[in-house]
């Protein structure tokens, strides 16, 4: 690659990190180039900087620049917690219910993909590749071009694409044909969202479908591509292999454990989750041996008032299977709001007889894949997951389950646990030969690479 890399993600790497799929995945590429990272400054201003913030000054020894904007508190809220987590994040996942459509989202949505795209465009050079990420830049690559950046743009998109009926529940004003038409390159999860990406365009009278994936829109083309993401799978199963675990845990939780970890999220189906587990302890409770549910879930976005409404759901259901089923020496569901260190948590998942991973919605899921890369080839645990996920196209081996089906969810557990050895270890080898094929350094390789062969012989803006 001739020019640099520049990213930009709304969250940035912190010091600290080291380890963390994108960001490993991305040093290579970074460090390389000569890279810059662009991300939100952790501190709120209250007149925000024209200027991006460099964030390692006077520090040796970085691998890449990291390069901060910043936001004001109303930033924050509106852009932010407003229109990227109360319109996009609920509309991407069909909860269209929950989409809270205010001026001053939209407003703020607009002014900081502009101000970020200023001062971007000071920066750029024409043999700069630009690879932005998620939901919250979907306007960027229009605003840098009508500022005559002409650098190669990428995007990529971390969540569902919504489907063509879905997108009705927008603003009016907003183009968002014309916002995605101004990358050349459109990364998105699943080839089902690739389809829905291609419903949108096929609708618009000024867009016309061209080969290998390309769409021309008025005087722009895009590619459109699915490019699913995975985990560092060396690291994991090495980690998995380790023996944090035992200290910790000692002698403590012996019997069967069905382990879920998620991000505290309406999309991730953990009341369905906990009822499955609920009906299935009632089914069983003559016969059961003691099965514990682990449930690791950090609250995340508890500023919206959709995440708080889930937590306190979620505590009254746990409170209620617990109150029903517990026994002094057994607690059936173990929930838990912290963030757990990486090593324990592969070791945790291997632990697990099973993995239950039952989204509404999500674009991929990497917890599927680290559930698969954890286990034990010998003796693995199974993986029960939502065909709703990203990860289900391509592990149709893996237990699949409607998440709104609870009866099916509760047999999919009783299934699991009684599963010979032969196709619990037939159903891994599958899973696990697609969760290799989609390591997280491949995935990044691979979009960069198909970003930079792009020939473009359509004019830009
Ligand atoms: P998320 O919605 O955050 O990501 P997911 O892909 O499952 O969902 O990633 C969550 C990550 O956080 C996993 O690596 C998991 O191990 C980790 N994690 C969760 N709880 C944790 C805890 N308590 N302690 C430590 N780690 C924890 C979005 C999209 C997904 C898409 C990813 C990547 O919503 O669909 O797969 O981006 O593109």
């Amino acid at each position: 690659m001739a020019g640099r890399l520049i990213l930009v993600s709304n969250r940035m790497p912190t010091e600290a990190q080291t380890s963390g799929g994108l960001v490993v995945a991305l040093q290579g590429a970074l460090h390389d180039g000569n890279g810059l990272w662009i991300g939100a400054h952790p501190d709120f201003a209250e007149k925000p900087s024209e200027q991006l913030i460099d964030m390692d000054k006077g520090r040796e020894g970085m691998r890449y620049a990291r390069l901060a904007f910043q936001l004001s508190r109303q930033e924050h809220e509106d852009y932010y917690l407003g229109f990227a987590n109360s319109v996009l994040w609920p509309l991407c996942h069909r909860r269209g219910d929950l989409v809270s459509l205010e001026r001053e989202f939209e407003t703020a949505y607009l002014e900081v993909n502009a101000r970020l795209a200023r001062q971007i465009a000071e920066l750029a050079r024409p043999d700069d590749m630009i690879w932005i990420h998620d939901y919250h830049f979907f306007p960027l690559a229009e605003k840098l071009r009508a500022l005559g950046v002409t650098a190669k743009i990428g995007f990529f998109l971390h969540i569902p694409f919504p489907a063509l009926g879905d997108l009705g529940a927008l603003p009016q004003r907003i183009d968002f044909p014309g916002w995605l038409s101004a990358f050349d390159l459109v990364g998105l999860q699943t080839r089902a969202d690739v389809a829905r990406c291609l419903e949108m365009f096929r609708a618009e009278p000024d867009a016309e479908l061209m080969l290998n994936g390309r769409v021309k829109y008025l005087d722009r083309a895009v590619a459109l591509r699915s490019f699913p993401i995975g985990i560092e799978v060396e690291a994991f199963v090495e980690a998995a292999g380790g023996d944090d675990l035992r200290n910790v845990l000692g002698t403590d939780m012996p019997g069967d454990i069905l382990i879920g970890v998620d991000r505290l999220d309406y999309s991730k189906g953990l009341p369905n989750r906990f009822r499955a587990f609920g009906r299935y302890l009632e089914r069983r409770r003559q016969t059961c041996r003691r099965v514990s549910l682990l449930q690791i879930a950090p609250p995340t976005r508890e500023e919206v008032p959709a995440y708080r409404q889930i937590r306190l759901e979620l505590e009254e259901l746990a409170g209620r299977l617990n109150g029903q089923h517990a026994e002094l020496d057994w607690t059936p569901l173990r929930y838990i709001h912290r963030a757990i260190d990486r090593n324990l948590l592969a070791q945790l998942y291997r632990r697990a007889r099973a993995g239950l991973v039952t989204p509404f919605a999500d674009g991929m899921n990497l917890v599927a894949k680290e559930y698969i890369a954890a286990q034990d080839p010998e003796d693995p645990g199974v993986l029960i997951l939502s065909r709703m996920a990203g990860a289900a196209e391509d592990m149709e081996e893996a237990l699949l389950v409607n998440p709104y089906d609870i009866e099916e969810i509760s047999e999919a557990i009783r299934t699991a646990l009684n599963m010979p050895l032969p196709e619990r270890q037939r159903r891994y080898e599958a899973c696990m030969h697609t969760v290799r094929e989609t390591d997280v350094t491949r995935w990044s390789a691979d979009f960069l690479a198909t970003l930079q062969n792009l020939t473009d012989k359509v004019t830009k803006h």
